[in-house]
């Protein structure tokens, strides 16, 4: 048996038509384009990667973009301020700032001074508070396009068993979160998560009806922690070389080609989680802007 390839462009592809619809219909009746702000500090080749690709779909869905490109060595209280200033800038609907950040700025200060409602990430505390109460505004976007992938595919993980290889604010916990959540069509799963510190990994994993991994580890599960049949997102986009044109190759955090013989359903890296990232980035920026015009309508 050969595994289904779970196709994130093509699942993108569809939802940013959608996406770009409701910016058509958002303009036309309300005057009102999506504004997004994307702040990029330092030179990190992935950071610089991610967050190019970002403004070009911003800017092919008819968004308003602006690009903040700063200096490794910018220091906290500025990098703070030019936050501030697009939380006081009516345009915006939409702030992110791509991690990680240098290390002689606190990240978790940076986020908090994101306005909420203009978190489209979802990584403030108050965002992720009201996640885990069950009633979230923006959800973060990696889990967020894992759940539509999930949806997508037909994928009914009520009453399945979900292992989370990964812990991380970003990933591991939001989305085992959404994924026991009470909620259909996704949630109500019973979810497990591993970490560093988690022992027989493979005891674990090969439980699993829906294996998710996001550690970071080129290639690291192989098809013997895997069950037969099971569903394999693999968030991991490692960046193990460079081709002979230059350009990075780029493998998950699963043996792909190990992995797919035994699963009946797996996420191919590139092309898998990585554009649904940035998608539901811009799915959380819309939903900004039309929560923008109907406070505008009902103040
Ligand atoms: N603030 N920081 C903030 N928000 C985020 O949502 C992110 N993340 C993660 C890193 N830091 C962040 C991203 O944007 C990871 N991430 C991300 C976004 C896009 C892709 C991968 C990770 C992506 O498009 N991957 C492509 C390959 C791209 C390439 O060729 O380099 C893929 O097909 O997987």
């Amino acid at each position: 048996m050969s595994a289904i390839i779970i196709d994130g462009k093509k699942i993108s592809e569809e939802i940013r038509e959608e996406i770009k619809k409701e910016v058509e219909e958002l303009k036309a009746k309300y005057g009102i384009i999506p504004g997004l702000a994307t702040i990029l500090v330092g030179e990190n080749p992935a950071s610089v990667s991610y967050v190019k690709a970002k403004q070009k779909v911003a800017q092919n869905l008819g968004f308003y973009s602006v690009q903040e490109n700063l200096p490794e060595n910018i220091s906290q209280e500025e990098l703070i301020a030019i936050i501030k200033k697009y939380n006081n800038e009516e345009k915006i609907h939409g702030i992110l700032v791509q991690l990680p950040l240098p290390k002689h700025i606190d990240e978790e200060e940076v986020i908090n001074a994101i306005l909420p409602d203009k978190d489209v990430d979802g990584f403030h505390p108050v965002n992720l508070g009201r996640l885990l109460r069950g009633n979230p505004s923006f959800i973060p976007c990696t889990p967020y396009g894992i759940m539509v992938m999930l949806e997508k595919i037909g994928c009914d993980v009520e009453g399945k068993e979900v292992v989370i290889v990964g812990r991380s604010n970003i990933v591991g916990k939001p989305l085992a979160v959404l994924l026991f959540q009470k909620r259909k069509p996704i949630g109500n799963a019973t979810v497990t998560i591993c970490h560093t510190k988690t022992k027989d990994l493979a005891f674990h994993t090969k439980r699993a009806d829906i294996l998710i991994v996001a550690i970071g580890k080129p290639k690291f599960i192989k098809a013997d922690m895997v069950k037969e049949g099971a569903v394999v997102i693999d968030v991991g986009v490692n960046r193990i070389g460079i081709s002979p044109s230059g350009k990075a190759i780029l493998c998950g955090d699963v043996d792909f080609d190990e992995v797919k013989k035994k699963a009946s359903a797996i996420t191919p890296v590139p092309g898998g989680v990585g554009p649904m990232t940035i998608t539901m980035l811009m799915k959380n920026t819309l939903q900004s802007a039309k929560r923008f015009v109907s406070q505008k309508k009902n103040p």
